[in-house]
């Protein structure tokens, strides 16, 4: 008790993440805030909706923005949002290393098993540490040592240790929402570099990962490069104990589930249904990255199309991808050959009457995401490397009917917890192609048994859960820290 009142009972949440979870819409009318999407702002602000996040008298989610602070004083929010913002200003070019830099051009690929793509520039890892330094500098103003930080992702690597310096009581959680590669990758990064990612990490009081597998993979290389002493999960380091462990991010399970009987969805949902007639429909969504596996998949569905031609004009993939990152030339020279690809595709198996692949370059509205997960027989989710996948989770959960088929892959965090999908190696096209095929022709029976099966974890298993797990982790921990402390 005595430590609960030294720590005081009115805390905080602080939410950092690299992008705050709105951009400011310009238009004739005025400046209006306007909800942005994405696997890590889902997530969190469902959490922030729900009760259980009213144990903190204020929730503040700290982010860069988008827009320019003038634009942004100008705005004027139409919906008055759960929580509140506190947008970071950083110049152009200084974004730019950090953000298109070390983050997407470095940390990204590297931790995606894409090493050949890294771009191990000084200048991007230095604007990194310096975009990092700003958001610490900001949040001292307004911090209160009984406050709660919640770090997320690897644009924010450094950032605990930043915040820890200044003040040593905080209690500070950290999430990581991509894959942590195994140490034979992350050791190519340079040495003094490597050691500023870990230690940076090693501020926070908790550090989740989705996987036991990344969590292990963690533990070697803070082995190997800090040499920390390690005990089961327990990290000590630099006097202190830090918590690690594997948190797989959920969904918000009803929304989904419930989204599949809104009007607007059902309208999308029959329009769909018309236009594909009597033909089969195969459904992917992604954004448009090297490491969501989308040549693999299309190489896959020819690969079905040529095993099986009977099945020519009587099925059709709709792939949409979501434009991402395109100002990053990597991502920039994939759109080029994805569009190259699916013209040939098309030219080659289609016909007047049939094209095999229909393709959207471009955002869906929620109800046209949720009619298409609930009007197609069949999703095809092929990642190389994907620290968790919500696409995939959020298919499941839109199928009230308890009917469609996942084929997932392997290499996706989520295929730990999706185990009655089909599971494929996105690197073996022939397995694709027959997963495809045993999916588009599986019973209703075994459809429903493998969905309600996995509806029943995502359920148990959503986002509240995955937050409420890992804020008890972080209870835990700071009551622990302060009992070591004189009163
Ligand atoms: C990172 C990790 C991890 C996508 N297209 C549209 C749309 N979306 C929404 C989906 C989903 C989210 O964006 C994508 O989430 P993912 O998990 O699939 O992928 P990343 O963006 O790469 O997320 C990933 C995640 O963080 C969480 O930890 O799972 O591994 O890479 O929610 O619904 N939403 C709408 N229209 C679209 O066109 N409305």
């Amino acid at each position: 008790l005595l430590h609960d009142l030294k720590k005081g009972k009115m805390s905080k949440l602080f939410i950092i993440a690299n992008r705050l979870p709105v951009t400011v819409e310009e238009t004739a009318e005025g400046n209006f805030y306007r909800q942005s999407s994405g696997g890590l702002v889902s997530a969190i602000s469902a959490y922030l909706r729900l009760e259980d996040s009213n144990q903190f008298t204020k929730k503040i989610w700290v982010g860069v923005s988008e827009c320019a602070e003038r634009v942004w004083a100008s705005a004027e929010s139409v919906t008055p949002p759960e929580y509140d913002f506190k947008p970071v200003f950083v110049p152009p070019k200084l974004y730019e290393h950090y953000y298109n830099g070390f983050s997407n051009s470095v940390l990204w690929p590297l931790f995606h098993y894409f090493p050949s793509f890294a771009d191990y520039q000084p200048s991007y890892f230095e604007g990194y540490l310096k975009v990092n330094a700003k958001f610490a500098s900001e949040l001292e103003r307004i911090l209160d040592p009984k406050d709660t930080v919640w770090i997320h992702d690897y644009h924010l690597l450094p950032l605990a240790a930043m915040l820890r310096k200044k003040f040593p009581q905080l209690t500070i959680g950290f999430f990581l929402h991509i894959p942590f590669p195994s140490y034979e990758l992350f050791r190519v990064i340079p040495r003094e570099w490597q050691h500023e990612l870990l230690s940076g990490m090693l501020g926070a009081d908790v550090i989740g990962f989705h996987t036991e597998d990344y969590l292990q993979h963690f533990l070697t290389s803070v082995r190997k490069v800090i040499k920390a002493r390690i005990d089961h999960r327990t990290i000590s380091w630099d006097g202190r104990d830090i918590q690690i462990g594997d948190f797989p991010i959920g969904i918000d399970y009803n929304k989904f589930q419930g989204a599949s009987s809104d009007h607007g969805v059902l309208t999308k949902r029959s329009e769909y249904l018309r236009s594909k007639l009597d033909k089969r429909l195969i459904f992917s969504v992604d954004r448009l990255d090297y490491s969501k596996g989308v040549f693999n998949r299309l190489k896959g569905y020819r690969e079905f199309l040529v095993q099986n031609p009977h099945y020519k004009e009587k099925v059709v993939f709709a792939l949409v991808i979501v434009p991402s990152r395109d100002t990053i030339s990597k991502y920039a020279e994939r759109k080029k050959l994805i569009d190259e690809y699916i013209g040939n595709f098309n030219s080659r198996y289609g016909n007047i009457n049939w094209q095999p692949v229909i393709y959207q370059y471009g955002h869906l509205s929620f109800e046209e995401l949720v009619g298409m997960y609930t009007a197609c027989d069949l999703a095809l989710i092929t990642p190389l490397r994907d620290g968790m996948n919500l696409v995939a989770k959020e298919f499941v959960a839109s199928r009230r009917d308890r009917q469609g088929v996942l084929v997932l892959s392997e290499m996706a965090g989520a295929a730990n917890e999706l185990t009655e999908a089909l599971l494929i190696n996105p690197n073996d096209r022939k397995e694709i192609a027959k997963m495809i095929k045993i999916g588009l022709e599986m019973t209703p029976d075994e459809q429903e048994r493998r969905m309600t099966a996995m509806q029943k974890r995502l359920q148990e298993y959503n986002v509240v859960t995955w937050a409420k797990e890992f804020f008890t982790a972080l209870a835990r921990i700071s009551s622990e820290q302060m009992k070591k402390e004189p009163l």
